[in-house]
């Protein structure tokens, strides 16, 4: 088996949409990573700027200060990303001890060229500040995987060794683009490289979720949907998902794995999976 795998979020920050401010002081970033990470983390996808609708870039310096410190002392329990689309601030996490770049720009493939390290390319049509204004395309799925595929070769081409893409849900998207996209996650699965898929609290699941006399609901509602999209993600073919709820996204990744391939599963995935049915034999209930 192969589990999916799941991306712990740490944003750094103090505007992200979700969890701005949380984890914006060293110690308390330190100890969400290294919770995410028991809770069944593969990867902790360390960011310093919010790409939110409407954000505001962040300076070099700024960003620099909030991630190298935190990324220095989890990559040494963990598989760290860095969610950068600067090449500086990539450069210093790589040195830091990154080894993935989460690059919603889709440009920095030659710094994970010439360092030898995996590389994430990310649909997103416009900019942060602006990308939701009035996403519009003429056909979603053609251009968001054409664009994908195009960046991937790219990347191959240039000798990275591991490309990875992702749709960008939420990234110039309005929610019938976003369920579009995740409808057609088998096409994009299908082109041979692995995708990457970030559904978590975003809102377009807050759209759907909307109570009465709500217009969305807010974001410490959105859990199931979040869970929901992710486990639609593994099943269409998503080999990571990016969440802030580690815990029930990584049992959600187990049950999808376990009930890919039986005999083969994962050492870690096979102990959860057959202590919760109570024995060895998947057939014991
Ligand atoms: N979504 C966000 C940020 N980075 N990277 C990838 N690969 N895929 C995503 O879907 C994705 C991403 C936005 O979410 P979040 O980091 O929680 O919020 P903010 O950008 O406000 O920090």
């Amino acid at each position: 088996m192969v589990r999916p795998l799941v991306m712990g979020v740490l944003n750094v920050t103090p505007d992200s949409f979700s969890d701005g401010g949380r984890y914006f002081d060293l110690e308390p970033a330190l100890a969400r990573g290294l919770e995410m990470t028991a809770e069944g983390a593969d990867v902790i996808d360390v960011g310093g700027e919010s790409s939110r609708p409407g954000a505001q870039p962040v300076p070099e310096a700024e960003e620099l200060r909030r991630v190298i410190p935190v990324i220095e002392a989890l990559a040494r329990h963990v598989r760290v990303s860095v969610d950068t689309t600067k090449p500086a601030v990539a450069e210093a996490a790589l040195s830091a001890g990154a080894t993935l770049l989460n690059d919603i720009s889709a440009s920095l493939w030659p710094v994970a060229a010439s360092n030898g390290v995996g590389w994430v390319a990310l649909h997103m049509s416009g900019m942060p500040c602006t990308m939701q204004d009035d996403p519009h395309y003429d056909d979603v799925v053609g251009e968001v995987h054409g664009f994908l595929i195009e960046r991937a070769r790219r990347a191959v081409d240039a000798g990275v060794p591991e490309v990875w893409v992702d749709p960008g849900i939420g990234f110039g998207k309005t929610a019938r683009h976003n369920l579009t996209l995740l409808h057609h996650l088998p096409a994009l699965a299908a082109s041979g490289f692995p995708v990457l898929v970030g559904t978590s609290r975003k809102g377009f699941l807050g759209l759907l979720a909307a109570g009465p006399g709500e217009k969305r609901a807010p974001v410490a509602k959105r859990l199931p949907g979040s869970i929901a999209t992710a486990t639609w993600a593994m099943l269409a073919g998503a080999a990571m998902v990016r969440v802030h709820d580690v815990a029930a996204a990584s049992q959600s990744a187990t049950l999808v794995g376990s009930t890919r391939l039986v005999p083969d599963v994962a050492p870690r995935a096979a102990r959860m999976s057959l202590e919760a049915v109570g024995g060895p034999e998947l057939g014991v209930r």
